[in-house]
């Protein structure tokens, strides 16, 4: 990645693109589809990344992917690695079906989905990664009332070699994930939490902190499976054998986003959180 892009000052994704190119050195071609990420590349003829990218339709990252794949064994260049990255929007919705099919034909290329959790390039509208009870721009009055789509456990059902849930907020455990992802064959799929200063609603100053957050109260995860195998990584690692989450509400009452949260919508979320963490540590043990 070059110096400068055109992301927003204090953007997750723009430090995740960072870190995940770094660990990716060497020959690998990108696909990405419409999203903030298409922006934070530049406008052409300028980019701010310096290896090849295919910028594809909305829907179709994942099949780009498999065509990228296809075209580079025909050429016998298998030491290329095709890396796909989409938002939540281009991942949980209208990426599923492409993704879906790319992973049970075993394609051997890594899916990055950067997650933050609306359609943050088109104004912030609500996606089904969007937790309950934020404000978007198409849940303004409300809040989100159903919960977050849980995408990793979508994943996990694929059988995947390798797959992993990361944030932008620990930048060595995103880096360790994506070099061991590069060295396995098939479908890799990393999940990372990538906060969103004008979508959050918070300061950009901010971003790290959130994330940081974000892990300790077990919102996000930090996780690895790899052939079946389940391993807490990093914090969540320490957090899981100390047993000291702190509760959610120390992570959402920085974000402006939800300001209108009910408090049966925060105790629901609460206990989805904390339910979802016993079962990672069942899965652990
Ligand atoms: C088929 C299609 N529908 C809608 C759009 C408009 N569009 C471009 S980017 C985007 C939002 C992408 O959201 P997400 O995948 O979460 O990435 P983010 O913008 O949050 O980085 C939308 C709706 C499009 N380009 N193509
Ligand atoms: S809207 Fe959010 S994700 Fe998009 S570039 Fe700005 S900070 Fe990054
Ligand atoms: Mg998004």
């Amino acid at each position: 990645m070059l110096p400068g892009n055109r992301s927003c000052q204090g953007c997750g994704l723009s430090l995740a693109y960072r870190y995940l190119l770094k660990a990716l050195r060497g020959n690998t071609i990108l696909t990405i589809p419409a999203s903030c990420l298409t922006v934070l590349h530049g406008l052409y003829p300028t980019t701010s990344v310096a290896i090849p990218c295919l910028n594809c339709t909305f829907p179709s990252t994942a099949a780009s992917a498999s065509g990228l794949v296809a075209g580079l064994n025909a050429l016998n260049r298998t030491d290329i690695t095709v890396v796909a990255v989409a938002g939540d929007g281009g991942t949980y919705d209208i990426g599923i079906q492409a993704l879906s099919g790319a992973a049970e034909r075993e394609t051997d290329f890594i899916f990055v989905c950067y997650d933050n959790e609306a359609y943050m390039n088109t104004g912030t509208q609500r996606s089904s990664a969007t937790p309950m009870g934020a404000l978007t721009t198409t849940t303004p009055i409300l809040t989100k009332q159903q919960k977050k789509k849980d995408m990793l456990k979508i994943m996990d059902a694929h059988d995947l070699p390798y797959l992993a849930s990361a944030s932008s907020a620990f930048p060595l455990d995103l880096y360790n994930k994506f070099v061991r992802a590069k060295r396995i064959k098939g479908t890799r799929y990393i999940q990372i939490s990538a906060p969103c200063p004008p979508g959050w609603i918070y300061p950009p100053k901010d971003t790290v902190k959130i994330g940081r957050l974000s892990v300790e109260t077990g919102i996000v995860v930090l996780f690895e499976i790899e052939d079946g195998k389940f391993r807490f990584t990093g914090r969540s690692k320490t957090l899981a054998e100390k047993g000291s989450r702190l509760p959610i509400i120390n992570y959402l009452e920085r974000q402006g986003r939800f300001r209108k949260m009910s408090i049966e919508q925060l105790t629901q979320l609460q206990k989805w959180v904390d339910l979802r963490w016993n079962e990672y540590l069942r899965r652990a043990a």
